[in-house]
């Protein structure tokens, strides 16, 4: 479902529902404060709102205002995690499966300008096979140890299991609630349901427009930066020309933004792109026919206190720490963020490779689980929300599935969605999907796609330590992946480092080892022409659920939670410097 980003002008209108709503476990009779829009895990020390697995419930009054009589009004939720029932007086008006995506609720019919009702929405944050991002449930937590057999152990575990353990397969906090701005909006009646932007270097712009109503005219108007008017037509759909046309280039270059101005009856829609051109030729990225490196760690949405919830502070915070690092891009590991993330790299030339949440597939069960409708479904959405985004120039299909147990299996999957999001995207840019580590000699999805995307832990998972065995490794697979002659990304590679721990000698989780560790990899990195970026695995420390292998969380960030530099952030500025 395509619902365009809310924007207050001369005919739309919206209320900001954020603020602190009533919040309660579904099975609590009272209710207790909760700020929206933000996770609920760390607002309050009880630690249910860490643990629980379940429903929960949220509520406030929403009041139409009467100046919006004659208009169609409706919800927006930016992303309720991970599936939400939307009541309105105690009946439910809708339902949304899915966590990281947008969705809309009609109210005309069901409302009055003018009126007040109670609204409550109901969030449900379990996971499992049938859910993305993956859960388990009644199994083993990621990176715990098992000890299976051990009868005093699987007792242990029964028990668990007849309490109910709900699990990430992943190794994030399973974050929840409603994370993202929820805001009442307010359109004319005959209204633009979509916009869709092609671009091309000479200046050449597609667009087609969907509407919703009776009027017929519908007219397009490109300004430019300055808001003077470099093209404009009439008609659902159509190409206008702009005359020596500025790009838009990714940092340090100028992201030169122009606006399509949309009208439509008493409708108004400015949608800001950019004219860029992304091309996988040989073993070359191409944004604008120039060859493109990407050098930029992976993120998450993670901070204290907000856990997964939408902060535009800590956006502009992170985005100029990615300038002050010389950084120029970010996976969005392992989910589609919010909205204003990609508005602000459009902006900044920070440069965007889009992933779903498709992360905990690493069983080779996951094959016989029904997923592909649903998984399609994911990436429809997300293609369809983030698609006139200059700085989106890749798809990522998911995070280290299982590729090499069932390889041709494996590709059945993989290969229909890839080729759904080719024909999905107007735009079509490169797809792929990020491969872990491995048996990739046999595995037949990642070496198939635009771009390979590889996660490597020589050093630090295997070869622990070690790293000159680590970089032995390293090349003899690098020799394998030279003659794939494909593009090849370090999507992932990293070492859990606490700050403020050091050593003479450069051993693991120091920031010695941390900076001893990049230098060894980009030491191989660097012989190889077809490798085309590295993302450093991960740009901050971040919050996962507690396992013998997590301190307070991963610790791999360049940064720490509240974005101070490790010894590695200087290291990689410097070596940026020259990128
Ligand atoms: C990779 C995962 C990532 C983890 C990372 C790690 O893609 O989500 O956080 O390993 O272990 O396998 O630090």
């Amino acid at each position: 479902m395509s619902t365009l980003y809310p924007q207050n002008n001369a005919s739309r209108m919206m209320t900001d529902l954020g603020g602190i709503w009533d919040f309660r476990f579904q099975e609590d009779e009272s209710w207790q404060p909760i700020a929206v829009p933000a996770s609920y895990n760390d607002q309050n020390p009880d630690p249910r709102f860490r643990n629980y697995a379940g429903i929960t419930e949220y509520r406030r009054k929403i009041t139409v205002p009467a100046a919006w009589k004659g208009f169609r009004f409706c919800l927006r939720f930016d992303a309720v995690a991970h599936s939400a029932r939307i009541m309105l007086n105690g009946r439910e008006i809708a339902a949304h499966r899915g966590g990281f995506l947008p969705f809309e609720v009609e109210l005309n019919g069901l409302m009055e300008a003018g009126e007040t009702a109670e609204l409550t929405v109901e969030t449900d944050n379990r996971i499992n096979h049938n859910t993305l991002p993956i859960g388990t449930e009644g199994e083993t937590a990621f990176f715990g140890s098992d000890n299976p057999g051990i009868p005093a152990v699987e007792a242990g575990k029964k028990l668990q299991e007849e309490r109910g353990v709900n699990r990430p397969a992943f190794d994030f906090f399973n974050y929840t609630g409603i994370q993202r701005p929820v805001r009442l909006i307010a359109t004319p009646r005959s209204f633009i349901r979509d916009i869709t932007l092609v671009p091309s270097l000479n200046g050449d712009v597609r667009y087609s427009v969907e509407t919703a109503g009776p009027e017929d005219t519908i007219r397009v108007e490109i300004l430019d930066a300055e808001e003077r008017c470099a093209a404009q037509g009439e008609g659902r759909e159509g190409t206008l020309h702009i005359s020596q046309p500025c790009l838009w280039e990714p940092w340090p270059g100028i992201p030169y933004l122009y606006t399509a101005r949309i009208t439509y009856g008493e409708d108004l829609y400015e949608q800001a792109f950019g004219i860029r051109e992304v091309r996988v030729e040989g073993t070359r990225f191409l944004i604008n026919g120039k060859p493109f490196r990407f050098h930029g760690p992976c993120k998450h949405e993670d901070s204290p206190f907000h856990g997964r919830g939408t902060d535009p502070c800590l956006n502009v915070t992170d985005i100029n720490l990615y300038h002050w690092l010389n950084a120029n891009c970010f996976r969005t590991s392992h989910y589609p963020y919010a909205e204003e993330m990609y508005q602000l790299c459009d902006r900044e030339g920070i440069v965007i490779v889009d992933e779903t949440p498709a992360v905990g597939m690493w069983a080779s069960e996951q094959y016989g689980w029904n997923l592909a409708d649903y998984h399609l479904q994911v990436l429809a959405d997300m293609i369809a929300r983030d698609r006139n985004h200059p700085c989106v120039v890749m798809w990522s299909l998911g995070n280290e599935p299982d590729t090499d147990t069932l390889p041709d299996k494996a590709y059945e999957y993989w290969h229909s969605l890839y080729e759904a999001a080719h024909r999905l995207d107007p735009q079509d840019r490169p797809v792929t999907v990020v491969g872990c580590q491995n048996r990739y000699e046999r595995e037949k999805v990642i070496k198939s796609m635009d771009v390979v995307l590889i996660n490597r832990y020589y050093g630090w998972y295997n070869l622990s330590g070690d790293l000159e065995a680590a970089k032995y490794a390293f090349r003899i697979e690098l020799d394998w992946w030279a003659k794939q002659q494909k593009p090849l990304i370090l999507s992932e590679y990293g070492a859990d480092t606490i700050a403020g721990l050091h050593g003479a000698v450069a051993e693991m989780f120091t920031e010695e080892y941390q900076v001893a560790y990049y230098e060894a990899m980009s030491e191989c990195l660097d012989e190889r022409d077809f490798v085309i970026g590295e993302m450093p695995w991960n740009f901050a420390d971040f919050a996962t659920c507690q396992g013998p292998m997590r301190v307070g969380g991963n610790r791999k960030g360049l940064f720490t939670r509240d974005r101070r530099p490790k010894m590695a952030a200087h290291w990689f500025r410097e070596r940026w410097k020259t990128f």
